[in-house]
């Protein structure tokens, strides 16, 4: 009966630690993040650290539908969680033009690659989004390298 009891308990907390959500950490390391590519789970926490000259700012032609945008202070460390599945792609709107961005992949949202190709076409329409392409190229390489696409 007690081992029992222990099965019962040992499983309840496996499903408990599996279902838990994850915590993520991007450093800015001089005008970059670090990583710059991450791919997390819907409900998932991300912090952003060692901001004293940095912030980020979600780019608005390049996060899912419905997404609330993020503009942070600048020279805050910073946490959201992430519910939406879909790609992520922000910025340190000062550092921009020396390219420091990041993306997030969150969840398996359907048409990864359509997606990216989407973004990289909104470059065309709007100049100031330039500096994501080198990021979006990137960040798909990276994801080939893992196996997602
Ligand atoms: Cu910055």
């Amino acid at each position: 009966m007690a081992k029992r009891l222990f099965w019962v308990l040992f499983l309840c907390w496996g499903f408990v630690s599996i279902s838990q959500a994850a915590e993520h950490e991007v450093r800015a390391v001089g005008v970059k993040f670090d990583p710059m590519f991450i791919i997390i789970e819907p409900g998932d926490n991300v912090s952003w650290v060692n901001m004293p000259a940095h912030m980020i700012e979600t780019i608005d032609a390049m996060v899912p539908e419905g997404t609330e945008k993020i503009m942070t202070e600048l020279g805050v460390d910073v946490n959201f969680t992430f519910d939406l599945e879909g790609i992520y792609v922000y910025k340190c709107t000062p550092h921009w033009g020396a390219r420091m961005g990041g993306v997030m992949l969150v969840g398996n949202p359907s048409d990864i690659e359509g997606t990216i190709d989407a973004y990289l076409l909104e470059i065309q329409t709007d100049k100031s989004l330039l500096p994501a392409k080198g990021l979006l190229k990137k960040f798909k390489k990276h994801l080939q390298k893992q196996g997602v696409i």
